[in-house]
């Protein structure tokens, strides 16, 4: 197990443990399509396309994705073919519940049932993850994750997946990053409904938070032995100096967007700083007698880490007009770290260690909860200049991108973390929310016009990797 062996002076074999998960995450809107089929009913996505075209990029949506609806099949069974043994899809909940809520659709249940047997029939084991920014119409028109009334519609969407699916499933996810559809739909205006308001958005993440518990407590209620856990994108916040000044606005940035959600998911309690903070911005959420008990008791079995990049943060050097409403920037700077390592196509920063600190951080601090990597990856653009004569690209880049993240995961896992799995965003290269198909993750290649996939040959190092249950760098 886990041992380092020497192979040559310079090169190591890591070798990972054999029941280790080695596989890919994918989502309902960005691989699906037949977003107006099947009885789907609209999502904010399908609106917020309706009425804004031109904010998409390229003003391309969703409606087609990657075919997954028609062709996952095919897609599973390069999936076996490449080695997974485990996969990571959502539910879209407007599929299920079109209104999100009441009337239940029969093609969804079916659906859903097909795609869970494929994989099982190829011994590639479900993920199942219930939330994945794509909030049904019906559900925001009486205001989204802002309303009670949806924590509770979310509730019994989640127990109705559990029923439906869960005699097959045992990887239950409540959210994926719960903090983008806040910073993207109430701070920064990258998702509907494009509110700029900091309490709402903390009324949001409150109720997201909120939510996740409920779901919980509930998957504990039925007689299924499962484990049920969180997805978050974990971004290790790193001050410019040690200064102090330095070192208090990284521990700001810090409880903000990873503490907020990590603290109650995993401990059941939030940061003292950030209620706090919350308070001193008279932002402190609507919280019902006995949430906060429910949040402590159902804490998650499971913790997804989605790690792509750190924060680098200073000392805020300029301050706001005392009049402007409180932001999250108001309290540090973001720093151009001179030197480091850019990925140009996404603007994200590549920082392998940072894998390392997280996974330190949650042995460290947070009982060593039980863990996988369930998104990393790199996102390039133009990757048809690196398609050989048969048409599979030669994403050298990806495969160094993907070992690199490895050798620090294998450190970590060296010294005891818990880290059970690797999941690469994505299997197929798919529709992303800010970019449409500007950047491609895939390890298999997605041509447009013909749907046609071809693997890439980072999809042929992976499945070696799983083969050999490990690489040599
Ligand atoms: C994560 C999301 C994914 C995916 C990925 C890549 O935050 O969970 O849905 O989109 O990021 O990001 P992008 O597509 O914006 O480059």
């Amino acid at each position: 197990m886990n041992q380092t062996e020497v192979t040559t002076a310079k090169e190591q074999k890591y070798t990972f443990p054999a029941d280790f998960w080695w596989g890919t995450a994918a989502s309902a809107t960005q691989t699906e399509g037949a977003a107006f089929e099947g009885g789907k009913g609209p999502n904010i996505w399908d609106h917020w396309y309706e009425q804004e075209p031109n904010r998409f990029f390229d003003g391309v949506n969703a409606t087609v994705a990657s075919d997954f609806y028609y062709r996952y099949e095919e897609d599973i069974a390069l999936m076996k073919e490449l080695g997974h043994n485990s996969f990571r899809i959502s539910i879209s909940w407007s599929r299920l519940f079109p209104e999100g809520q009441g009337e239940m659709n029969p093609t969804a249940i079916d659906f859903y049932n097909r795609v869970i047997d494929e994989l099982i029939a190829a011994d590639i084991e479900p993920f199942v993850n219930l939330y994945h920014f794509d909030m049904p119409l019906a559900l925001q028109n009486i205001g989204g994750w802002e309303s009670r009334a949806v924590v509770t519609a979310y509730t019994e969407y989640a127990k109705t997946c559990f029923s439906l699916f869960g005699d097959r499933v045992s990887k239950w996810f409540t959210h994926n990053e719960p903090i983008v559809p806040v910073e993207g739909g109430y701070l920064y205006d990258f998702h509907y409904p494009n509110v700029v308001d900091f309490k709402r958005a903390v009324q949001v993440a409150y109720h997201s938070i909120l939510s996740s518990a409920l779901a919980i407590q509930a998957y504990k209620e039925t007689e299924q032995t499962g484990e049920i856990g969180i997805i978050l994108n974990l971004t290790p916040s790193y001050p410019r100096s040690q200064n102090a000044g330095d070192v208090k606005a990284a521990q700001v940035a810090d409880v903000l967007f990873n503490r907020s959600f990590l603290d109650p998911s995993v401990l059941g309690t939030f940061p003292a700083e950030l209620v706090d903070l919350l308070e001193q911005q008279g932002a402190l959420p609507e919280v019902v007698q006995g949430d906060l008990e429910l949040i402590a008791k159902n804490t998650v079995d499971l913790l997804g880490i989605n790690y792509y990049q750190p924060r680098r943060i200073k000392v805020k050097e300029h301050l706001p007009h005392p009049d402007a409403p409180f932001m999250p920037e108001h309290l540090f700077d973001y720093y151009e770290m001179p030197g480091r390592k850019m990925n140009p196509y996404r603007g994200w920063e590549i920082y392998e260690k940072g894998i390392y600190d997280i996974l330190t951080n949650l042995r460290e601090n947070y009982g060593n909860i039980k863990c996988f990597v369930s998104e990393n990856g790199m996102g390039v653009e133009g990757e048809e200049r690196y398609r050989d004569e048969d048409g599979s690209v030669q994403d050298d880049y990806r495969i160094d991108f993907i070992a690199s993240h490895l050798q620090w995961m294998h450190r970590a896992l060296e010294e005891g973390s818990n880290v059970k799995g690797y999941h690469l965003w994505t299997f197929m290269d798919n529709w992303s929310w800010s970019n449409a198909y500007k950047n491609r993750y895939g390890f298999v290649g997605l041509d447009l016009a013909t749907q046609k996939r071809t693997v890439k040959k980072s999809g042929h190092w992976f499945k070696q990797l799983i083969e050999e249950q490990g690489f040599t760098k």
